[in-house]
């Protein structure tokens, strides 16, 4: 009946509000992709590489991109983005505008061949890191440069497409010669546009996907996909903004939560014991997905060149519990916002969404259960966008309801669903 009325609201209410283009809803539905940072820190044990490493140290002895995309399968994950280019300028494809490259080096791999077709081969997508920031190329901090970064763009896009997503860092440190490049966003932006129009491109500022403004892998609470994406830029100051976004924002542009498994952002064996535990993943999962944002967990191989051990187990004994928790919902598949059930269900999951094809609205809700003649609130919260899901100690009801309090025009919300995970059982 809510649910009717709801729904009859929002047809006589004509309030627009920014909605998803065909490749963020493509890109919502992915939820969790895996990052992978690799290249000569991998081997030097850097977090940012100097530019002036010697390729020859560049030398995964087991290399074996297949085992990467076969882990990240295993760990539940829809896509993985590549540091095809990091800070060092080294480039993992054999780049013709640079020397700094795996062509190289002892390894003589295209990695970003080997890993677009590791993950063709596992229904995974591939997408790319390409950092603007070059402390190797001659011709950074000179127009010439941005010549150059759009002709590694051209041959990153080109030669191992699909990508699904375009990830461009920020960080704009000085060059070999002591200067700084000034990008040109607008044409790395319409060359991403041209050759790979169905990719999403993140930066600080989007234009498609926006940092959550922290490398926790956590979104706020209250997270709008809306922002208003003029007030930024990529390596903006006002990136603290970014966490919980804009709801009289007049762009859709999702946060996405980008974390390490480790530590730090590259592989190195005194962190092979520091490794998040399947828990710890699971947190993050609810604190980026469960806040209607998206997880992209960091996964550096190891200076074999293969997955190490300990990170596969966690991944997969993480993804093990998520497929369990969310087997079967106990709502009725009719249900609207309110579930009636006839005998009491026990539960510790509850999930919502929005219809986010008519825009992200809500901005204040509850969460009443009632066992037999006693009501209680068990949720007073904000947004609830693509995906929101609350966690509760085991409960006991008969009926739940979800109560909208406040909405940015009429809520367009999605049957509640409600589940068990495997310690409620
Ligand atoms: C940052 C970089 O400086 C880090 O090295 C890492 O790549 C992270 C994902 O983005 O801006």
């Amino acid at each position: 009946m809510l649910l009717a009325s709801l729904l009859l609201a929002a047809t006589l209410v004509t309030q627009t509000r920014p909605v998803p283009s065909a490749r963020q809803l493509a890109w919502h539905k992915l939820e969790t992709c895996a990052f992978v940072h690799f290249g000569p820190n991998t081997f030097s044990g850097n977090e940012w590489g100097t530019g002036k490493e010697n390729p020859n140290s560049f030398n995964p002895t087991e290399l074996d991109c297949r085992q990467w995309a076969r882990s990240f399968k295993a760990g539940g994950f829809k896509g993985v983005i590549l540091t095809a280019k990091h800070h060092d300028g080294f480039c993992l494809w054999p780049s013709k505008l640079s020397t700094h490259t795996v062509a190289n080096s002892p390894c003589k791999h295209d990695i970003l061949k080997d890993l677009s077709q590791a993950c063709k081969a596992e229904g995974l997508k591939f997408g790319v890191y390409l950092s603007p920031w070059d402390r190797n190329h001659p011709a950074y901090g000179t127009d010439a440069y941005n010549d150059t970064f759009v002709g590694m763009l051209e041959e990153v896009l080109t030669n191992y497409g699909p990508i699904f997503e375009v990830w461009f860092d920020g960080a704009n440190g000085e060059g070999p010669n002591g200067k700084r490049q000034v990008y040109d966003w607008d044409r790395y932006i319409s060359t991403v546009r041209r050759l790979q129009p169905n990719a999403v491109i993140f930066s600080d500022a989007g234009p498609d996907v926006r940092w959550v403004g922290n490398e926790d892998g956590i979104a706020p609470k209250t997270c709008w996909a809306t922002i208003q994406r003029d007030r930024y830029h990529a390596g903006t100051p006002l990136y603290k903004e970014l966490g919980e976004g804009d709801p009289n924002g007049a762009n859709w542009v999702p946060a996405e939560c980008d974390v390490s498994i480790r530590p730090g952002w590259f592989w190195r064996s005194a962190e092979n014991d520091k490794v998040k535990t399947p828990v710890q993943l699971e947190e993050l999962f609810y604190k980026s997905v469960g806040h209607g944002a998206a997880m992209l967990l960091n996964v550096p191989p190891d200076s074999r060149g293969l997955i190490h051990e300990n990170d596969l187990a966690s991944m997969v004994a993480f993804h093990k519990t998520i497929k369990e928790t969310f087997k079967s919902n106990l709502a009725p598949r009719n249900g609207g916002l309110v579930v009636k059930f006839k005998q009491p269900v026990k539960f510790d999951r509850i999930e919502l969404a929005e219809d986010i094809t008519q825009g992200q609205r809500v901005s204040k809700f509850a969460v009443i259960a009632k066992l037999e003649d006693k009501e209680m609130e068990i949720a007073s919260e904000t947004t609830i966008g693509r995906r929101r899901i609350l966690r509760f100690k085991p409960t006991l009801a008969t009926e739940i309801e979800v109560r909208i309090i406040g909405s940015l025009g009429a809520a367009r919300l999605r049957p509640i669903k409600i589940f068990a995970s495997p310690d409620c059982r």
